[in-house]
């Protein structure tokens, strides 16, 4: 895995010394991390996954060029490694048997291929940031990844706010919440960067919250990885700044709520699907619980604290927020139930 991150929190968390949270296994291999500045993270991940390619094309033409000079069984193996060449569990078998026997055999293709080696196993990259780098400061290369067909993976930490540099609004920022540059409350919605990236048709878009339903989350995270291109997951993502009246400490609850009452719907879209004539999007939540919107809202200081500053204009940006969240939940359900049998492909 190949990790490219935004500056941001979890680049301060993923990235500090002496203690990271990522780690070898036991054969030591692990992640690679880099870290790009904030407005070209979507591009730096890209880059990553590019370079690597153009090795593996490199690999794949001394392989097709050099079949006849090889034993039949490592002509096999060449077969079928350019078969399988974008399967990561595939790559990693033929890579254990692949290596040991062109050591073994010391002609001159292999010394060509036992240089690219480390590029002989499929990457799987993953690029990872927060709101105010995908929403704002880097949405246009984000944008212009996600249209591309490469195969790489996008993790959004959604904190609704710029949370590393003390909490200013982003375009993720929902309606009334306030946060810095919106002390009176943010007045406009909240961009729906999953509907947008939707709208492509060949992007995998998920929605997901950890604390809402942990099966999805991961199923999203696996299906994400399978997907052979562009793939956006979108993860709630309390924060300090948020000020939970319930602590941080139970800040998965927090996640279970905000899915509830419709705040935060969790959903899976999976252009494969429309392959088989189906509905690629999946909504994985129930219908919410809209009576528990504004309990939810009220949970947090970031909403709470602007009933005590400004009270009737607080009263008009719930209300506001809270049917934007309604049609918003409706439009999914409108996407949800489109028939799509004629895309069957
Ligand atoms: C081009 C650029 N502008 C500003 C900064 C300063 N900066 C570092 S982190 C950050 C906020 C990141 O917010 P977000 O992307 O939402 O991630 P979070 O901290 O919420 O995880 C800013 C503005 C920077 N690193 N690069």
């Amino acid at each position: 895995m190949m990790i490219a991150n935004a500056t941001g929190c979890s680049s301060i968390y993923g990235g500090s010394a002496p203690s990271t949270p990522y780690t070898t296994n036991s054969c030591g291999e692990g992640p690679s991390w880099g870290n790009s500045l904030f407005e070209d993270n979507a591009e730096f991940g890209y880059g990553m996954a590019t370079a690597v390619e153009t090795m593996r094309d490199r690999i794949q033409t001394i392989m097709e060029e050099n079949m006849a000079n090889v034993s039949p069984e490592v002509a096999a193996m060449f077969a079928e490694w350019i078969e399988n060449r974008a399967d990561g569990n595939k790559t990693k078998e033929i890579r254990n048997r692949l290596v040991p026997a062109l050591e073994a055999c010391n002609c001159g293709v292999s010394t060509e291929i036992l240089e690219l080696k480390q590029y002989l196993v499929k990457k799987s990259q993953w690029i990872f940031g927060g709101d105010g780098w995908a929403y704002d400061i880097g949405y246009g290369g984000l944008d212009h990844v996600l249209a591309a067909s490469d195969d790489v993976n996008v993790l959004v930490m959604d904190t609704e706010m710029y949370s590393n540099t003390g909490g200013q609004a982003s375009k993720s920022t929902q309606t009334g919440a306030v946060a810095k540059f919106a002390a009176a409350g943010k007045p406009n919605k909240k961009k729906d960067l999953a509907a947008i990236a939707m709208s492509y048709g060949h992007i995998y878009v998920a929605q997901v919250s950890m604390g809402a339903n942990q099966a999805q989350y991961l199923k999203a995270i696996a299906e994400a990885e399978a997907y052979p291109g562009p793939s956006l997951i979108i993860a709630y993502a309390p924060c300090i700044s948020h000020g939970l009246k319930n602590g941080m400490g139970n800040s998965q609850l927090e996640m279970k709520k905000a899915t509830e009452c419709g705040y935060w719907p969790i959903f899976r879209y999976n252009p494969l699907l429309e392959k088989e004539g189906k509905n690629p999007l999946q909504i994985d939540c129930k219908e919410p619980n809209w009576d528990n919107y504004n309990d939810y809202l009220m949970g947090e200081v970031r909403y709470a604290t602007l009933v005590k500053s400004h009270p009737d204009h607080a009263a008009n940006l719930f209300a506001k927020n809270k049917s934007e969240s309604q049609r918003r939940w409706r439009q999914y359900q409108r996407l949800a139930s489109l028939d799509f049998t004629a895309e069957a492909k």
